[in-house]
């Protein structure tokens, strides 16, 4: 599997399309649509579930130690040979959040923030999607509109690192079509797998469900988080 990164960003975003296989995504949906509806978090706008777990402490940046579910490690062994973890601390993602969200739905403009090592790696399943960047200004405001527009393909995996993770905010609309898909909006056109699903320039969005795979700095043994809670209380 070649890596490319994407031109025209800093070289700390890289796309892979089929990085999983259709016969992957159906189990992956499968199993993600067997967990208990309690564990999801509605929002107004998408759903999401996060495993192993919720991060805790009064920073809410600690997790719990618990590996992830057996369902994901395929995927994390692939991204554990690419490499793409090498730099943080624990060599591999030990945490996913999974979002949910039905055409029309999207996410806020946000950083990922200082939880996690800087790097995240992002699966789409089900759906593509178009992520937006968005550079912030000198005080370190969000600039207005987007910098950058990068097309997700389903089964696609997307990384963002360096540059891109410490000094940009990244978000999607809620529409239920994405309009002007073309070479000079999209920036990874390029390395787009099916381009011609998108040729026409505008794609429907079906229900996507992304795993955000990342590396929480902080983990804490059971033991050790119920000895902290017991001396608190
Ligand atoms: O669903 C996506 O691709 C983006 C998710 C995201 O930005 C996040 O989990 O912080």
């Amino acid at each position: 599997m070649s890596i490319a990164p994407i031109e025209d960003l800093p070289r700390s975003c890289y796309y892979i399309h089929s990085f999983i296989t259709a016969t992957e995504e159906e189990q992956i949906i499968n199993e993600i649509r067997r967990l208990p509806e309690s564990r999801w978090t509605i929002l107004s706008h998408r759903r999401l579930l996060s495993l192993p777990g919720t991060l805790t402490g009064s920073s809410r940046d600690t997790l719990i130690e618990t590996p992830l579910p057996s369902f994901l490690s395929s995927v994390v062994a692939r991204l554990k040979d690419q490499k793409f973890f090498d730099q943080s601390p624990h060599q591999v993602p030990n945490h996913v959040l999974i979002n949910e969200y039905k055409p029309g739905e999207g996410i806020m403009p946000h950083e990922d923030g200082p939880a996690y090592s800087p790097i995240t790696a992002t699966i789409s399943l089900g759906s593509h999607t178009v992520l937006e960047i968005y550079k912030k200004n000198e005080q370190g405001e969000r600039e207005p509109k987007p910098t950058r527009r990068i097309l997700q393909e389903p089964r696609s995996l997307l990384v963002t690192t360096g540059d891109m993770y410490l000094h940009t905010l990244h978000g999607i609309s809620e529409i239920a079509t994405d309009e002007n898909l073309n070479e000079q909006a999209i920036v990874n056109w390029s390395l787009l797998g099916n381009k011609e699903l998108y040729e026409s320039g505008a794609a429907e969005r079906q229900t996507r469900i992304s795993l955000t795979l990342r590396d929480v700095i902080k983990v804490a043994k059971l033991g050790g988080a119920m000895k902290f809670i017991n001396r608190r209380s």
